[in-house]
């Protein structure tokens, strides 16, 4: 009897460790700061934003005119679709205020808007003249587009909301409603706009001055912070495509990704349709394939199909990272092209049967000739046109004999 109950408290206790481990390490959390954030001042035909400044601003200001800050978080590019969020948190550095105590609410951003270059002077409290693309109380991007509703589209329904009062740092906690915001953007249910920060327009003086991104204090900068766990295998992947790739930037386009067994015949396990942005970087999930090694190989309208160098390991419900341009030792055979200081995939092919060759020059030369533009396999450069520089791109590559390599 003393035995059994000796085992069984064992066995519980051994449970107890694996589920806090299992816990531990399924739940991923990030920290981003702010990619806009921007002020709307409001006072008749108001032209003034505060798009590049230290600051921005929420409530009633002591001349009784409203301020309202507008904040988003391009969480979308570091958290994979199919995460599951379990908490949302934002943290704000308040700098200046010349009221007490006053709540300031998130709303949910309905309308797309945008961050220019105005800086304001001194304390920033005026604000400046718009730049182009500023958020202002009318526009969403100066001076050519507009809120349906002056002073921003944002939802009736308060997301968090905080008690703001002495200076310092300020945190609107995880609840239900931030969970959906964030879940709604990342499922792409909704379109990530970020939020409204509303101060307290009943009363003035209210308002409280923020810490932007662009502010000098890292520390002071907005920060969310977004737990996740991932109940399928994901994937964080950055590879470049040489013709796309200006050695700074490369022409986002689509591109797909396969999970390979890693023994013959290699045979396909998951895929994914991704858009791979001016990085070279996607986040994607993969819904049928379960944990274990996979080749990763990546196929592309016009190049030639990389394989991972190895098996990768991948684990349900964890984020797995693979970067095909900081080496060529990432790719099977090495097969990639260096390209001021970056490892990109070869293309050229835009036959897809596995190297560049004669039929593919012909095929741009052809394309070339007839002056063709928009989305085609001959586009070696991604730039909606057939010339001379994507046969450049496929001469090359012809001549050095480019073709796949994979197991
Ligand atoms: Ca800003
Ligand atoms: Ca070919
Ligand atoms: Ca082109």
């Amino acid at each position: 009897m003393i035995k059994n109950y000796h085992t069984h408290f064992l066995l519980v206790v051994a449970m107890l460790i694996l589920l806090s481990f299992t816990n531990l390490f399924s739940q991923t959390t990030v920290t981003v700061t702010s990619s806009k954030d921007n002020t709307l001042f409001d006072f008749p035909g108001s032209t003034i934003s505060n798009g590049a400044g230290n600051y921005f601003f929420a409530g009633k200001t002591a001349g009784d005119v409203i301020r309202r800050g507008v904040i988003a978080f391009d969480i979308n590019s570091v958290i994979p679709p199919c995460a599951v969020i379990q908490s949302v948190s934002l943290k704000l550095h308040m700098s200046k205020t010349i009221s007490a105590i006053n709540p300031v609410q998130l709303r949910k951003i309905t309308s797309d808007w945008g961050e220019g270059t105005s800086t304001a002077v001194g304390e920033e409290g005026q604000g400046a003249p718009a730049e182009e693309n500023d958020a202002t109380w009318m526009t969403t991007f100066y001076d050519t587009q507009f809120w349906i509703n002056a002073g921003g589209d944002f939802s009736n329904t308060v997301s968090a909301s905080a008690n703001v009062n002495g200076l310092g740092y300020y945190t609107w906690g995880s609840n239900a409603q931030l969970v959906n915001d964030v879940q709604g953007w990342i499922n792409g249910s909704a379109s990530n706009y970020g939020w409204l920060v509303l101060g307290d327009e009943s009363t003035f003086p209210s308002v409280k001055r923020f810490d932007t991104k662009e502010n000098d204090s890292v520390n002071f900068r907005p920060a969310l912070t977004v737990t996740y766990t991932i109940n399928k295998v994901a994937l964080n992947l950055t590879t470049l495509i040489n013709g796309f790739f200006d050695g700074s930037v490369m022409r986002s386009d689509t591109a797909g990704v396969y999970l390979r067994n890693v023994y013959s015949p290699y045979a396909k396990v998951d895929s994914a349709k991704t858009i791979l942005n001016s990085s070279g970087n996607s986040v994607m999930c993969f819904n049928n394939a379960s944990g274990g090694q996979f080749y990763i190989v990546v196929t592309h309208r016009n190049s030639i199909d990389t394989w991972s160098k190895l098996g990768q390991t991948f684990a349900v419900d964890t984020l797995k990272n693979y970067d095909f341009t900081n080496a060529p030792t990432q790719a099977f055979g090495d097969n990639l092209a260096f390209n001021t200081g970056k490892y990109c995939m070869f293309n050229g092919d835009m036959s897809r049967d596995g190297s560049v060759d004669v039929t593919d020059i012909v095929g741009v030369y052809n394309d070339g000739t007839n002056f063709f533009s928009g989305y085609l396999v001959t586009d070696m450069n991604g730039d909606d046109f057939v010339d001379v520089t994507d046969l450049l791109i496929t001469y090359n590559n012809s001549s050095s004999f480019v073709s796949i390599a994979r197991p």
